[in-house]
């Protein structure tokens, strides 16, 4: 199958780059899965990557958790989902102003310098994307950023007001690839795309095959739900990592994902 057909109006409405870069991974891997790598060990991450790679289009980190953290042991992770195919995506979840955030980029981790994606809070106002932008602009880098408009988690801050406010930020900017929503929720997916329209992704966390419910008040709804009420991308943590068998978990919530985009 071509991606133009599986993904029909997103294909044609989504202008970022980043967008089409997923949507033909995705269509090549069968799979909506992003790979959520919570893992404190370079090791881990590897193996991981190694184990489910084919059936995930990005590779979600958090690269902050990374105990002993350096350069070229993270270049190996990068080497490593590059070759299978992934897109790198750093939830880094930015929050301050823009200058500061550009300054961010960079640093220590140098995000901007592998990152193909990050995630960004609107709670600073709309300088905040444009910091990030100048951070890959900065290393001749093309990235897109995601605004979290919603989360999956117990009583957060993010209502209505919150979530049309953060929509308005994404829509005036060319760097907004899309938005993360709340995957526990299908009315609350459903809504999101009511007001977002066609031309930006929506990826949700809290999403589990198994659970509904995770530790330290995550919550879970079911994957394929999430893709029918208008969502992107599944963001699947422990579902996959914590599982005995993480390949064959992963084919399992690639198959729910992709079956659900075609039937939507
Ligand atoms: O609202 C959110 C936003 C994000 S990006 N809720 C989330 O859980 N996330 C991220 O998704 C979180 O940082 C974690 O990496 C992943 C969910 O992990 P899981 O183990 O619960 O699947």
């Amino acid at each position: 199958m071509i991606a133009e057909d599986a993904w029909g109006k997103r294909w044609s409405n989504c202008a970022h780059p980043l967008s089409h870069e997923f949507m033909r991974v995705a269509t090549e891997k069968e799979s909506l899965v992003v790979l959520a790598a919570d893992e404190p060990s370079v090791g881990d991450i590897l193996r991981l990557i190694e184990s489910v790679g084919d059936s995930v289009c990005a590779l979600k980190t958090h690269v902050d958790m990374v105990q002993g953290f350096n350069t070229e042991d993270w270049s190996m992770v990068v080497d490593s989902a590059r070759s299978k195919n992934m897109l790198l995506f750093e939830d880094r979840k930015f929050a301050d102003i823009g200058k500061v955030t550009k300054t961010q980029m960079g640093g220590l981790y140098d995000i901007r310098s592998w990152a193909d994606l990050v995630t960004s809070h609107s709670i600073s106002g709309p300088d905040i994307v444009d910091g990030i932008a100048a951070g890959w602009e900065d290393v001749e880098r093309i990235g897109g950023v995601l605004l979290l408009a919603q989360m999956s988690s117990s009583n957060n801050l993010l209502d209505e007001g919150y979530t049309d406010e953060t929509i308005r930020i994404g829509s005036a900017s060319p760097h907004v690839v899309g938005y993360i929503g709340n995957g526990s929720s299908a009315s609350d997916l459903k809504s999101l795309r009511s007001k977002v329209g066609e031309g930006k992704m929506i990826w949700s966390p809290g999403v589990s095959l198994d659970a509904s419910e995770g530790s330290l008040g995550q919550r879970y709804g079911n994957p394929a739900d999430a893709v029918l009420a208008g969502s992107d991308a599944v963001i699947v943590g422990s579902g996959i990592y914590r599982s005995e068998d993480p390949s064959a978990s992963a084919k399992r919530y690639a198959a729910a994902s992709w079956g659900a985009l075609l039937e939507r």
